[in-house]
């Protein structure tokens, strides 16, 4: 169990929100939606509530679906959904717009269509938004997941809106990237563009019952073919998501690459990279956080500042004598 915080070490100040922490940690659904809530607004509370959570720390599996819209994306993870709660697992959605300013309601349409398993208590679906934090996102993402974690979810599913550079931020947090294809060929040029071949570990050619799917299978095979030799190969798998056809298969496959990462030791080092890259992100906030305030609260500093134009020197002696966050 890795109880490595990206906040350890940072004093924190008394947020502590107690009320919260307790029930989340007595399975309070509503305190879970809340602590995801807070960690999107980059809410300071978090980090008390991640110290009270650290012996509950525990990392779920993630899988992270990726294609451009109207793919079968959300039709996929559905039936995903229900393929996982017939094996009594627990399974978190979370669908994330890096383009949408909205959070909690967004994506309505894959709501609704989710909404089978909304009365289920093992199944959790949520959207978050970006509100404008470049990055922040992947961040946001990595430390909701964190907080599904801790409240026992055994999956959790990533599913992003579109095709660009936000989107495979996110699809970098997961540990199983399944990009979607269908047999419209303007989908596939669009995610070659995007270079959202290159992060795929399972291809699913979603609407099988289209013209064209043949087509789009070969070509997707030519084009790993002629590819550098790696040691795992993409396994291409044909779906109908909306008769849940072949999602067996996918699921079959999603699970091969997990096996994979974690026979070749790439799951460890995964972690690893990903905690370090995240501390790295959450300093860089902080750190941005406290030159704001030193630079607001501090007159001489800021007029300082601009009689010598002087950033970095600014910077570094903010970051050397400021201790406050
Ligand atoms: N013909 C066909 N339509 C599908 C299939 N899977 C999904 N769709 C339809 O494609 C549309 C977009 O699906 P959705 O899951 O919302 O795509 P997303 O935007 O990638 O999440 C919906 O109208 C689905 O019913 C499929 O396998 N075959
Ligand atoms: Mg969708």
């Amino acid at each position: 169990m890795d109880t490595t915080s990206p906040y350890a070490g940072w004093a924190s100040k008394d947020l502590t929100d107690p009320e919260l922490a307790k029930s989340f940690r007595s399975g309070d659904v509503r305190a879970l939606a809340r602590a995801i809530s807070l960690v999107e607004r980059r809410d300071p509370t978090v980090r008390s509530l991640e110290e009270s959570l650290r012996d509950s720390h525990r990392a779920p599996d993630v899988v992270g679906f990726t294609g451009a819209p109207g793919t079968g994306k959300s039709t996929l993870v559905d039936a995903i959904v229900s393929l996982l709660r017939s094996e009594e697992q627990s399974v978190a959605v979370l669908a994330t717009d890096p383009n949408s300013p909205f959070t909690g309601g967004a994506i309505l349409g894959d709501r609704i269509r989710m909404q089978r398993h909304a009365l289920d208590p093992k199944v959790f679906i949520r959207s978050m938004g970006a509100r404008g934090h470049l990055g922040g996102l992947s961040l946001a993402t990595r430390e909701a997941i964190r907080l599904l974690g801790a409240f026992g979810f055994d999956q959790v599913i990533l599913e992003t809106v579109g095709v660009g550079q936000s989107e495979l931020e996110v699809a970098a947090v997961a540990d199983t990237t399944v990009v979607v294809l269908t047999p419209n060929l303007g989908d596939s040029v669009q995610m070659i563009k995007a270079g959202i071949l290159e992060i795929a570990d399972v291809f699913a050619v979603n609407k099988a019952d289209i013209d064209g799917h043949g087509r789009v299978v070969a070509e997707l095979r030519t084009m790993l073919n002629m590819g550098p030799k790696a040691d795992w190969k993409p396994p291409i798998v044909p779906t109908v998501a909306t008769r849940r056809e072949g999602v067996e298969k996918l699921w079959e496959a999603v699970l091969a690459h997990r096996r994979h990462l974690e026979a070749s030791g790439r799951a460890a080092e995964l972690a690893r990279r990903r905690l370090r890259d995240e501390t790295a992100e959450v300093a860089a906030e902080l750190a941005r956080e406290r030159a704001r305030r030193a630079l607001e609260e501090d007159q001489g500093l800021a007029e300082r500042l601009v009689k010598d134009g002087t950033p970095y020197r600014t910077a570094e002696e903010i970051l050397r004598t400021r201790t406050d966050n």
